[in-house]
């Protein structure tokens, strides 16, 4: 590749507009693709000024553009998060599913195979591991997925895998746990939890806690997410790594929705609901591995969630 540039799939989301930004704190050329059925241009007011930084909008789903895309960027490396991000959306629409989450990352990787880029860089997901585990997930555990989004992410990570040991980018897939923080979108049945609660909470309405409240999740801040994938692409070691982003510890939503009292203490209290069909009772990720290989450490979750819900409420 003749530049150092630096291309981001996803770039307008919620985590691609938080790797824009890290990205250019280390003073990198970055191109952002984003087709903005979710992106949206507002996440991007920080950086839209910054010269180093532009943006192609191009949907992933048309392979004929984006092979063009990356074939005129030529980037040295490549983080990919453009996704269809909804489990239950997955589940309703395979044929996009597919398209988006498992064809777009076959054409990445066989036309950064052609063009010499070092290094690819993929968001997957903790929804590889499945339900089947007791403690805390790590690596080299049998991946089991419950449903087609996360099977579309595994499928990903042995796309990107082979690629590489056949010649091609080296790659990292990252396993994100539970990422939160500014600008993810709350207005979906299925959007993160703390962004609805923290939308809740803004209007004075009880927060909803789907089932018991004690099931636990490994929340990782999205500012941690965005230093894993930067670190991640900027290695110069050429191996094929698969790696958790998460902080190893669990918090469970009953002790979120206390936190969010404290700091909003005429909320009235959480309403229970019945628990989500299939939901995780517990979910934990080991953070070794990424410890080890980037030196990546994340926030401990109860200060990065009191520091986000001060801002934020
Ligand atoms: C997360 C990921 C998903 C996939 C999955 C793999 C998000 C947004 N989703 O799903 O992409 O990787 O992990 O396991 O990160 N809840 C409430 N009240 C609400 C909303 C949610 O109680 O208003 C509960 C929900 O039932 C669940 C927990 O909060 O027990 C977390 O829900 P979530 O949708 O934020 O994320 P999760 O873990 O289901």
């Amino acid at each position: 590749p003749s530049t150092d540039t630096v291309l981001v799939t996803g770039c307008a989301g919620f985590i691609g507009s938080h790797v824009v930004e890290e990205l250019l704190r280390s003073h990198n050329a970055v191109v952002g693709v984003d087709n903005f059925s979710t992106g949206r241009m507002e996440n991007l007011a920080n950086v839209i000024e910054d010269s180093r930084f532009s943006i192609q909008r191009t949907d992933l789903t048309d392979t004929v553009a984006f092979r063009r895309v990356l074939e005129q960027v030529r980037p040295s490396a490549i983080i990919h998060l453009a996704a269809l991000v909804s489990v239950p959306q997955a589940d309703r629409d395979p044929d996009y599913n597919f398209r988006i989450n498992i064809e777009a990352t076959h054409v990445l990787a066989e036309t950064a195979a052609k063009l010499g880029v070092r290094r690819i860089v993929m968001a997957s997901s903790a929804a590889v591991y499945g339900d089947a585990h007791q403690g805390a997930l790590h690596e080299d555990l049998m991946p089991c997925p419950l449903g087609r989004y996360g099977a579309a992410k595994l499928i990903s990570e042995q796309i990107l895998a082979v690629a590489a040991r056949v010649g091609g980018a080296s790659a990292s897939c990252l396993r994100f746990f539970n990422v939160f923080g500014p600008r993810q979108d709350p207005s979906s049945p299925y959007s993160g939890v703390l962004s609805k609660f923290v939308d809740l909470g803004r209007q004075g309405k009880a927060l909803t806690i789907f089932g018991d409240g004690e099931q636990t999740r490994d929340f990782v801040a999205v500012r941690d997410v965005a230093r894993a994938c930067v670190a991640a692409a900027l290695e110069s070691e050429a191996r094929v790594e698969i790696a958790n982003v998460c902080t190893g510890a669990e918090v469970s939503l009953n002790s979120i929705a206390t936190m969010i009292q404290r700091l909003v203490p005429d909320l009235p209290a959480p309403v229970y609901l019945p628990a989500r069909e299939n939901d995780i009772k517990r979910s934990c990720g080991n953070p070794d591995r990424a410890r080890t290989w980037w030196g990546f450490e994340a926030k401990a979750p109860e200060k990065a969630l009191q520091d986000f819900l001060v801002g934020a409420l």
